[in-house]
């Protein structure tokens, strides 16, 4: 069986070579991706299990942020969200459908360990348990996030969450528990989920949970978050029952001028904005401008956020815009999702190129996110057809395959997301799904998007034009 399935390995590759070969010497217009691109999909707890007090699970920071009017969109709330913790079968046999190879999502900490330290939630771990086999009976890759945003509530009331460093041994802690229980089956691991949206939005503009607006506590925070990553990843090493890929997800984005004569804002803003993160990760270091905003600060914190990492994801919408006159909306002829987010994947291949140009050292990367968020309307014969967001991914994915001929080593692309979920402060209002959710009914539908996706992932090919 093995020899067998080795072989039918070694004969795709082989294709993909040829195919690769002949798209690069003019003959076909068709890209392969690497024979071991991986094509997924990502979740993240908060957004998609509801059940938030089923089973002994404990209470998040979103849980009661959401209880306070005025913080969501509609008053909603991730109570019940697409259900998922009822419905991880059904969700799992539709990423086998889209041919998925690997699905991303995240742990929800408050149902493993309510209190966020101390006794594990065994109903909660089991949960995970069932899920992860039922995406390795189906042959995909489970991908789990350790963080993504949902902190036991318990940790906020009674150390102040992520502002108070021992916040982070006890996510050590967390990390080495969940490692130690499911890394037998599970290789690919990220630690944090963008650290800047948990410590900007979240404590600068308040725009998130806990929704404090402090831009001391901010800086804290992003600083604390990078610890516990660094602690996070010696716990996971220490904990492995199997090679770990162990790595975070940014949202690294690339800031252009709209006007030429702004290059050197843009320069800076990058520096500024990728440096405060890619710094400290990859070479130990913080720029004077990003110390200066951090109380307290430790000289070997350093060395403990520059562990070394097995891949680098990262989650791409749009890019920002810089300009002298301060005003860079709306950009002249430019596409805007429904989130008023720029439609822009020229620049995510320039973002790619940039890491790799600026920071050689990076480990290989992964777009772990990337998608739009359109209105969406249910055909009478039950079909999505969702062109817009079907085009967004496709002129995304173009040009992860020109970054790939550029050289960068991308190896896996996941779209954002598998279903229609809850998109944070704006509620149910925003779908990113390629499968439909109808919350009133909680019936998948898969949309247009998800139909071609599925036969992206299933060929691991796109037509590529040459004019790009
Ligand atoms: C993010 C999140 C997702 C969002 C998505 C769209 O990392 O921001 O991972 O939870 O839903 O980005 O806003």
């Amino acid at each position: 069986m093995k020899t067998n399935h080795n072989l039918t390995q070694l004969w795709k590759a082989g294709r993909c070579h040829a195919a690769r070969l002949a798209y690069r010497l003019g003959l076909s217009d068709k890209y392969c991706f690497p024979p071991y691109f991986l094509w997924g999909t990502g979740t993240s707890a908060y957004q998609v299990e509801g059940a938030h007090d089923q089973d002994g699970k404990g209470e998040s920071i979103w849980d009661r942020f959401c209880r306070s009017p005025g913080n969501i969109k509609n008053g909603d709330t991730g109570n019940i969200a697409c259900d998922q913790y009822h419905r991880f079968a059904q969700d799992m046999e539709l990423c086998r459908r889209l041919n998925l190879g690997a699905y991303r999502f995240s742990i929800a900490w408050p149902r493993v360990q309510p209190l966020g330290r101390g006794a594990l939630n065994e109903k909660g771990m089991s949960y995970y348990d069932r899920l992860i086999d039922e995406l390795l009976a189906l042959g995909i890759e489970p991908v789990i996030t350790l963080y993504h945003w949902d902190l036991p509530q318990a940790l906020q009331d009674d150390l102040g969450g992520f502002a108070h460093r021992d916040t982070v041994q006890h996510f050590a802690d967390y990390t080495e528990a969940m490692v130690h229980r499911y890394s037998d089956r599970v290789k690919f691991w990220t630690t944090l989920n963008e650290p800047w949206c948990s410590s900007f939005l979240g404590h600068q503009t308040g725009y998130h949970a806990p929704g404090i607006k402090d831009p001391l506590i901010a800086a804290q925070v992003a600083h604390n978050l990078l610890l516990c990553h660094g602690a996070g990843t010696i716990a996971a090493r220490a904990a492995a029952r199997q090679k770990l890929d162990l790595g975070i997800v940014l949202n690294l984005t690339i800031s252009e001028a709209l006007n030429p004569a702004d290059a050197h804002l843009a320069d800076k803003a990058f520096a500024r904005d990728c440096g405060f993160y890619l710094e400290p990760l990859l070479r130990g270091k913080y720029s004077q401008a990003a110390l200066a905003g951090i109380k307290d600060f430790k000289e070997q914190d350093l060395r403990l956020i520059n562990q070394p990492m097995d891949y680098l994801g990262i989650n791409y919408y749009a890019r920002s815009l810089v300009s002298s006159t301060g005003k860079t909306h709306p950009v002249p002829g430019a596409e805007y999702t429904q989130m008023g987010w720029e439609v822009h994947p020229q620049a995510l291949r320039r973002l790619l190129n940039r890491i790799r140009k600026d920071y050689p050292e990076v480990p290989p990367l992964y777009v772990t996110e990337n998608g739009a968020a359109y209105e969406d309307l249910v055909t009478q014969a039950g079909r999505i057809n969702d062109t817009k967001r079907l085009e967004y991914l496709r002129r995304h994915i173009e040009q992860v395959a020109l970054a790939i001929e550029d050289g960068v080593d991308v190896r896996g692309y996941f779209a954002w997301s598998l279903l229609d979920n809850f998109e944070w402060a704006e509620g149910y209002d925003r779908r990113f799904g390629i499968v439909h959710v109808d919350f009133a009914t909680q019936e998948r539908r898969i949309k247009d998007s998800g139909l071609w996706y599925a036969e992206t992932a299933r060929s691991n090919k796109i037509v590529l034009p040459r004019n790009l």
